[in-house]
């Protein structure tokens, strides 16, 4: 940014040099943490890991999972990468304290 006169030597013509002010408010990449279904995890862990990581409420929670025990994948939430990163590892060490299978994984929107 700025207005530079520039005049080498003190004589002749001045040239000035006019930069682009650019606004430069970036968007965060994005990414959707989804969980997936099996066949063994209890519905009621799958609810309680969506209270416990995601901040759902009961009946979202139970919304969610039972999405994906129907359609076999769902989405718990958005956020920036190393949010993202945290949640999914969150819930799988989570998932392996309990023993269940429970797999959570996070794609770029
Ligand atoms: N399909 C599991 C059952 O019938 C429930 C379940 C739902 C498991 C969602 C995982 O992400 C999941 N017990």
């Amino acid at each position: 940014m700025g207005n530079d006169e520039s005049n080498a030597g003190g004589t002749g013509p001045t040239t000035s040099v006019i930069a682009k002010v650019k606004p430069k408010t970036k968007r965060p990449n994005l990414y959707r943490v989804l969980i997936l279904n099996d066949d063994y995890t209890p519905m009621e862990f799958v609810v309680h890991v969506l209270e416990k990581f995601f901040q759902k409420d009961v009946e979202a929670a139970t919304k969610i999972m039972l999405h994906v025990h129907h359609h076999g994948i769902g989405e718990c939430g958005v956020f920036t990468y190393e949010i993202a990163e945290t949640k999914v590892t969150q819930v799988m060490d989570f998932a392996r304290k309990h023993q269940h299978p429970l797999q959570c994984v996070m794609e770029k929107k």
